[in-house]
């Protein structure tokens, strides 16, 4: 007994003197993922010479170009997960898909939760980055918009759990979606093959010693070298540069984007600071299948048998029991405009033919798509048009500089209540913007989409989880706002709208037609108008045959309609687009 004591007393004594190891299952030891490498092509180390490298270089900002992809907080939506090396993995090989694409709609980003729930490398107590990249080159991994993070409620590894979506009676595996592959893969170390890696082909994961003081880090250049290094966490290093003494890496970390500068932290570069320049591995993206490529898992066997089920019949994508959409149009609804409308100083005739936010001179202002659907259903369409509208105005408004992100369409669910609005049972698009311009809104980094109705509390408007399996509130997270807010109907008056200021969100009917559609320029002849669902309004344009259309961004994931977007016709109120009212609201800088 005795002894039993002194020893916990000797234990807890060294364990103080110790740097605090807090995130001890992130990154444990190798496993039988470790180390892969598969290197088909000259390594950028063996064909650059490091000294022709700029003194500073980030995948933020490549002639004013952002290719990194949104920001990831690993640590939620119920529990902690200790997935540091599959997020910084998918984030690293996003970002070069990004950079594969030239930024062109959508941007991708895969699907962490599928690596969780396959087991590709680790689970949520640890894993390998390599396996990440093995997968990818194996199996492939599906965008978010089939699997959303789930962290810790992790699935089994069948086709449901890669990619699926949600109706009122349950959820259904995709079969035709996309998947991202890498055709080559392997590891670096070492300041100048990390260099010559990032500039030549993008991002990189790395292991790293995530210490007390680094938890801690709220800016500056960072530095610790009194530790013995335990690499206990991975993150993904995105560029480098100096600070006129001091050369540095720039990190993207996975623990939200209210952690250090922005999401990211700078560490100083040279003498593998916290082991950060020992164990790194890359992955190069194609967008053709590589030949070894196999499914992970059997041909989905069609559910219900036969496959001949439209998504219609199936139930899939909109219950029309349950409308996404309710407006209590004999109330009065609250707008706050005090600036001249678009359409009161532009004239229509002066707009070009075509125009839409996902190129305009070459950038895309859109964030990622999204998918209301998954883990469950959810009628959330209009929180999710509010949003990504915002989200767009926000790069917009910002020149397209920085990183993109999403705004968090659950904090909206939680908590807006006016005028007949019920979360997941459907609500009203400009209720939101009028909740938002009292309360503001964070990205989804604190609030992980989970399609389900929580209490509007501080702690699910944005917190986060520690390795102790403690989760807590962020405080002072809602830093996003709305300045004014509206809504028009009209064809003239929405593209004015949407050209000068940006995306709107716009209330339509559905139909079963619309729940099949696979691509083309939508026309309904059953005349449908009605309040049923809300999407992203982002331009318009005309087709060879000289059909007038709109362009919109659904929410029902990047496997419906024209990867996640449709066209429908313009000018004939089709589906009551241009009658049922467009919201719009301004960002607040
Ligand atoms: C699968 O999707 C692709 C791209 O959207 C499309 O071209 C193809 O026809 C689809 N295949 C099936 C069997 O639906
Ligand atoms: C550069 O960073 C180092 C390390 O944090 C710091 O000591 C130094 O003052 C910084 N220099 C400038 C010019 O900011
Ligand atoms: C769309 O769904 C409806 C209702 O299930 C079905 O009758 C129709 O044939 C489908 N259309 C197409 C093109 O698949
Ligand atoms: C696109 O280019 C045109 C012509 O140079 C310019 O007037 C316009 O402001 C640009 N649009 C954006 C959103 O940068
Ligand atoms: C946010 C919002 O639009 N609230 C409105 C709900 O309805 C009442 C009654 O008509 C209005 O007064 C509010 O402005």
């Amino acid at each position: 007994m005795r002894a039993s004591i002194l020893l916990v007393a000797a234990f807890v004594a060294v364990a103080a003197a110790l740097p605090m190891q807090s995130h001890p299952t992130c990154r444990p030891p190798k496993n039988e993922w470790a180390n892969g490498e598969l290197v088909l092509s000259p390594r950028p180390h063996e064909y650059l010479n490091v000294e022709d490298l700029p003194d500073s270089f980030t995948w933020g900002n490549v002639n004013g170009v952002n290719y990194l992809s949104e920001r990831r907080n690993q640590h939620g939506p119920e529990s902690y997960c200790g997935s540091c090396w599959d997020v910084a993995t998918t984030n690293a090989v996003s970002d070069r898909i990004a950079i594969l694409r030239k930024n062109a709609y959508p941007p991708v980003v895969l699907s962490a939760q599928v690596v969780l729930n396959c087991g590709y490398g680790g689970s949520c107590g640890g894993g390998s980055a390599s396996g990440v990249y093995e997968a990818l080159n194996k199996y492939g991994l599906p965008d978010e918009t089939c699997q959303a993070y789930a962290g810790d409620i992790a699935q089994a590894c069948k086709d449901v759990n890669i990619c699926e979506t949600c109706g009122s009676s349950g959820c259904t595996a995709i079969s035709n979606f996309t998947m991202y592959y890498v055709s080559e893969y392997g590891t670096v170390r070492g300041a100048d093959k990390m260099k010559a890696e990032i500039f030549a082909r993008g991002p990189i994961s790395c292991g790293i010693d995530a210490t007390a003081a680094l938890e801690a880090y709220t800016g500056g250049v960072f530095s610790e070298f009194s530790v013995l290094p335990i690499i206990n966490h991975e993150i993904s290093v995105v560029g480098w540069g100096t600070n006129g003494s001091t050369s540095y890496w720039i990190v993207r970390n996975s623990w939200g984007s209210f952690y250090g500068e922005d999401g990211f932290f700078r560490i100083k570069m040279g003498g593998d600071n916290l082991a950060i320049e020992t164990d790194c591995s890359w992955g190069v993206p194609t967008l053709t299948k590589p030949s070894t490529a196999a499914p992970k898992v059997a041909a989905p066997v069609p559910v219900p048998a036969p496959a001949a089920k439209t998504p219609a019949e199936l139930g899939l994508y909109h219950d029309l029991s349950r409308p996404g959409v309710r407006i209590d149009r004999t109330a009065s609804r609250q707008m706050n405009i005090v600036s001249p409308q678009p359409f009161e100083f532009l004239s229509v005739g002066d707009l070009p033919a075509s125009f839409d936010w996902s190129n305009v001179n070459n950038t895309n202002y859109l964030p990622s798509p999204r998918n209301q659907h998954i883990p469950q259903y959810c009628g959330s369409c209009w929180a999710h048009a509010t949003t990504s509208a915002l989200s767009a105005r926000y790069f917009i408004a910002n020149n397209a500089q920085g990183i993109p992100f999403n705004l968090s369409p659950q904090i909206l669910i939680n908590c807006v209540t006016a005028n007949q609005t019920q979360g997941c049972n459907g609500g009203d698009p400009l209720a939101a913007y009028a909740w938002i311009a009292v309360n503001g809104i964070h990205d989804d980094t604190g609030t992980w989409y989970e399609a389900k109705n929580l209490p509007c509390t501080d702690y699910y408007k944005c917190h986060t989880c520690e390795p102790s399996g403690k989760c807590n509130a962020v405080p002072n997270c809602l830093n996003f706002g709305v300045a004014q807010f509206g809504e028009i109907v009209g064809e003239a008056a929405m593209k004015a709208e949407i050209f000068a200021r940006g995306p709107v969100a716009v209330t339509i009917a559905v139909t079963t037609d619309l729940i099949n559609y696979t691509g083309g320029v939508f026309h309904d002849t059953t005349g449908a108008i009605g309040d049923d669902h809300s999407v992203m309004l982002t331009g318009w344009g005309v087709d060879n045959s000289g059909t007038p259309y709109w362009t919109i961004v659904n929410s029902w994931g990047t496997y419906w309609g024209e990867t996640g977007a449709a066209r429908i016709v313009r000018g004939v109120n089709n589906l009551g687009i241009e009658s049922q009212g467009a919201q719009w609201a301004t960002p607040r800088l």
